[in-house]
């Protein structure tokens, strides 16, 4: 379970979490559903990524699927109202928390995109912070297919990454976007070959690892807060954040680093 520390694997029913250097990797783990997100996965998941919020080991979370697929969204096999909750209610109580712990982890979050990413897991992929797709991923706004509405954040976040028009074609067509045009959209960084995906998410995510933690959660917050206020409030958040990461110790072993011509030992402290 999340939380257990460098050099760890373990697997629930539904997610494989694996922690190595530091990066840890959430595996989507349902393949022959093409990883839909039932109730059983929506509850692993987001215990895991709190887990490796909470874990001082992790400084970097990768989010991935098995098999061909990201995921292909809300397992449709489900049943939503009578005894289950109706379908509000289970947005409200798993799929919104779950946007909201990826948002909210300290920590980057990086989606590697291997196959289609389809209704709330696109959704999933929107709510990292950096995404890598592999050359055959598509993104699918497949909510109107099947007559519901695009939920999970994705009417927030797409417009935001791709622009508003793009968006509301995507939505209304549910036509899949191919990773090529993805990138060319700045959906995503970057477009690698289905068997390097994994190579390359982990040198990024190494890359992020050795960055200072405390700056970067920092970072990720005043992001996210500059999405939501005027260009007065973001300045002023920075002013605050800035003056937490100037009394850290990270930033004086930057500064030294830069004396000593070395490369800095971030702690997070
Ligand atoms: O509370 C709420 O509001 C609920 C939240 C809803 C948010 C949503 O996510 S709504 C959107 C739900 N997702 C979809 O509508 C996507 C459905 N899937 C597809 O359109 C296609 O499967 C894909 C485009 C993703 C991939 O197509 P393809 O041809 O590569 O694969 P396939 O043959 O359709 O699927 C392979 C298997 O996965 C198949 O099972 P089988 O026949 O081999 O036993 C298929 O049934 C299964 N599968 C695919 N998607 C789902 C699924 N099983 C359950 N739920 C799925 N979403």
């Amino acid at each position: 379970m999340a939380g257990s520390g460098s050099g760890s694997q373990s697997t629930l029913s539904t997610i494989h979490y694996d922690v190595a250097d530091t990066i840890a990797v959430i595996t989507l783990a349902r393949p022959d559903a093409l990883n839909a997100l039932d109730r059983t996965m929506k509850d692993e998941l987001l215990a895991t990524i709190r887990g490796a919020g909470r874990d001082r080991a992790v400084r970097v979370v990768i989010l991935t699927g098995a098999g061909r697929a990201f995921s292909a969204g809300q397992d449709l096999r489900e049943t939503f109202g009578g005894n289950e909750p109706t379908l509000a209610e289970e947005l409200r109580a798993r799929y919104n928390p779950l946007i909201l712990a990826i948002r909210r982890l300290g920590k980057p979050v990086i989606a590697a995109v291997n196959g289609v990413a389809a209704g709330a897991g696109a959704s999933l992929a929107f709510a990292a912070d950096l995404r890598l797709a592999s050359d055959g991923a598509t993104f699918v706004l497949a909510f109107g297919r099947v007559g519901l509405v695009p939920d999970s954040g994705s009417t927030w976040f797409l417009p935001r990454l791709i622009g508003p028009a793009r968006a509301a074609e995507l939505m209304f067509t549910g036509d899949p976007l191919p990773a090529d045009e993805a990138a060319r959209l700045g959906l995503v960084s970057r477009v690698v070959p289905g068997e390097s995906l994994m190579d390359e998410a982990r040198a990024l995510a190494g890359r992020l690892a050795t960055s200072a933690p405390l700056a970067m959660a920092m970072t990720k917050r005043a992001l996210a807060r500059a999405q939501e206020v005027g260009l007065e409030d973001a300045l002023a958040y920075e002013a605050s954040l800035q003056g937490i990461a100037g009394r850290s110790a990270d930033h004086r072993e930057g500064v030294m680093a830069f004396m000593d011509k070395r490369a800095p030992r971030f702690t997070g402290e």
